[in-house]
């Protein structure tokens, strides 16, 4: 008796193990997969934001990097003036451009690729980028010779991960949204870059010419804020229609 009742539960359980993995179809036995991400809205419906970032008055002459106290850097930098201000022609580059408000709640499809910070001719490139949410950012170190890869945000886990070989790589995510993340080597203290963390992929550097386009919106109002590290941030509301392209410009003054 007691041995036809092990015989009926290891039945049920078999069974039930059956069931559970789908009837040995496909799959292997592998976890069901996720469901892909929706996109938010329908693509068809979508318009854009194009601008330019402008700074008026004469654009403050790049700062020279005095980058005596590491041999190795003052001897193979080709390039030692900072990248606080850089444009042309009253065009302001290095400015992170993106939606700020209007996008709560929706979901986006995950970015694809890794984003990449070198450190190259002791500096960083890009100086100004921008990451989703748990998107890799891939930190190499191209020289020959230490630095520290030091991140000091508010919101996320702070890091600081030395790479004394060149050709060193490191690789690290964001939880949280976060408009700037500060980095710095505190080896070369002249070193230092910033990345923008957004949970949705409309975000743009400017170049030197101060353009950005933030495209394939849905549509809706938004607030666009512009960040630049020593001029700070300018809002300003716009409205998003169907096929449209709306003109969002920054001007910038000291
Ligand atoms: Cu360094």
């Amino acid at each position: 008796m007691q041995q036809r009742n092990l015989w009926t539960a290891l039945s049920i359980l078999a069974l039930a193990t059956t069931v559970a993995c789908g009837g040995g179809g496909e799959g292997g036995g592998d976890a069901p997969a996720a469901a892909p991400a929706a996109p938010a809205f329908d693509p068809a419906t979508a318009g854009n934001v194009s601008g330019m970032v402008m700074f008026d008055g004469e654009l403050p002459a790049g700062e020279e990097l005095m980058m005596n106290s590491d041999p190795v850097c003052a001897m193979s930098a080709t390039n030692k003036t900072s990248d606080t201000f850089v444009g042309s022609d009253g065009h302001l580059g290095n400015v992170f451009v993106y939606v700020k408000e209007g996008l709560e709640g929706q979901r986006f499809p995950p970015a694809s690729g890794n984003v990449e910070l070198n450190q190259q001719g002791c500096r960083y490139t890009p100086h100004v980028m921008g990451i989703r949410v748990g998107q890799t950012l891939t930190i190499t170190n191209s020289d020959p010779t230490l630095h520290n890869i030091h991140a000091s945000p508010s919101a996320n886990d702070e890091f600081n991960m030395g790479q004394p070989i060149q050709g060193m790589t490191f690789e690290r995510t964001f939880d949280t949204a976060e408009v700037m993340v500060p980095f710095k080597c505190d080896v070369h203290g002249w070193m230092n870059a910033y990345i923008g963390v957004l949970d949705h992929p409309y975000f743009a550097i400017t170049g030197t010419d101060g353009m950005f386009d933030l495209n394939a919106l849905p549509p809706g109002d938004y607030v666009i804020e512009a960040w630049h590290e020593s001029l700070g941030t300018q809002t300003q509301n716009v409205t998003v229609a169907t096929g449209q392209t709306a003109d969002v410009s920054f001007t910038f003054a000291q």
